[in-house]
């Protein structure tokens, strides 16, 4: 059933009811103003503790979030652990997610039900968290709309073909984020989360190694930076060694990102195309010339990116614990 809900707004001094909705999600901020006053206090605190074991929360908390909203919507059909092993989290998409980024929604919503029992989905509390890692890293504030309801499904075969591999051209990278309601503007704004973590050689070693040029390195890669990964990244490396994405302020959420495309410095194909791109390059520019453009971005799209798909109403539940359905 599609949901109404009858909103007021002030229209020349008169108050005018109106019925909204039909299909659009409606999140909004006050979501849990009775029911969990204290949710985002809650939730920050958690991803604070967490953040002072491991930084590796961070960058692996927003990952978790974009993974999330990509397959099924914002549901945190993500979370869902299956003891056959089918799961969402099961595909081989999935299988670079830090367990950090588990444990930190795990964590937090522990706490939550403390303080509300049966109340806040962990899909809120996903969207929160991954709010908060972006603040906590230096990264812009924005506020987080709730109200998302758990999803009931998580099945590792709805993943293939929803997420965007590191080998993506522009124009597989506009259609997968169009897909889900995100322009080219948002699509680059989000490719910026690239400025925090870290990938395993093998998403990246056929620019090294085996690309279709003379030198079979890929020549938009800056050649110096070639040789830095060709040293990280030799030929047999152990998969399991990870590299930082941005070479040069790897843990604070900045700008760097978009400099560095500049400078033949993307780690992914996907990074750099970018930059080579005449359609994509000039808002690359913009986010490189002006940090607050690129905050102010990133923080619309994340907002945008957190509506995808998601549950409301009487649609889904709420999970009393985020692996398991209840
Ligand atoms: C994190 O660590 C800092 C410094 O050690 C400490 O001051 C702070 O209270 C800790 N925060 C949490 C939430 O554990
Ligand atoms: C994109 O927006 C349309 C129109 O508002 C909506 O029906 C659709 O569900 C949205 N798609 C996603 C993936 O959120
Ligand atoms: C973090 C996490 O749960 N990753 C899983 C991804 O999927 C593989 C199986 O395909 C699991 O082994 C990983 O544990």
């Amino acid at each position: 059933m599609k949901e109404m809900e009858l909103r007021t707004f002030l229209l020349a001094g008169v108050t005018v009811l109106v019925l909204v909705g039909g299909g659009e999600a409606q999140l909004r901020r006050s979501f849990y103003q009775n029911s969990c006053p204290n949710v985002e206090w809650i939730v920050r605190q958690a991803v604070m503790r967490k953040i002072n074991q491991t930084f590796v929360t961070i960058p692996a908390t927003l990952r978790l979030f974009f993974h999330d909203c990509f397959v099924e919507g914002c549901d945190a059909s993500i979370m869902i652990s299956s003891p056959r092993g089918d799961a969402e989290k099961d595909a081989t998409e999935n299988l670079s997610l830090a367990g950090d980024g588990f444990d930190t929604v795990n964590k937090a919503k522990q706490a939550v039900e403390a303080a509300c029992p049966g109340v806040v989905s962990c899909a809120d509390i996903l969207a929160l968290a991954a709010r908060d890692v972006v603040l906590l890293s230096g990264g812009p504030w924005f506020n987080v709309e709730l109200g998302r309801r758990d999803g009931r499904i998580s099945s590792k075969f709805r993943v293939p073909g929803n997420l965007p591999p590191a080998n993506f051209n522009l124009n597989l990278l506009n259609w997968i984020f169009m897909k889900n309601n995100l322009t080219m503007t948002d699509m680059i704004a989000l490719s910026g989360a690239h400025t925090l973590g870290f990938s395993h050689c093998n998403q990246f070693s056929n620019r090294l190694y085996s690309f279709n040029s003379p030198s079979r390195v890929d020549p938009s890669l800056n050649p110096a930076y070639a040789r830095q990964l060709m040293q990280a990244c030799p030929r047999n490396v152990d998969p399991r060694i990870a590299i930082n994405m941005d070479p040069t302020t790897p843990t604070k959420f900045d700008n760097e990102y978009f400099k560095n495309l500049a400078s033949g410095k993307g780690l992914f194909t996907s990074d750099q195309v970018l930059f080579t791109s005449s359609l994509s390059r000039p808002t690359v520019n913009t986010f490189a010339n002006n940090p607050w453009s690129f905050a102010q971005a990133f923080a619309n799209a994340m907002v945008k990116l957190g509506r995808t798909g998601v549950k409301t109403g009487n649609q889904g539940g709420v999970r009393r614990v985020c692996s398991v359905f209840n």
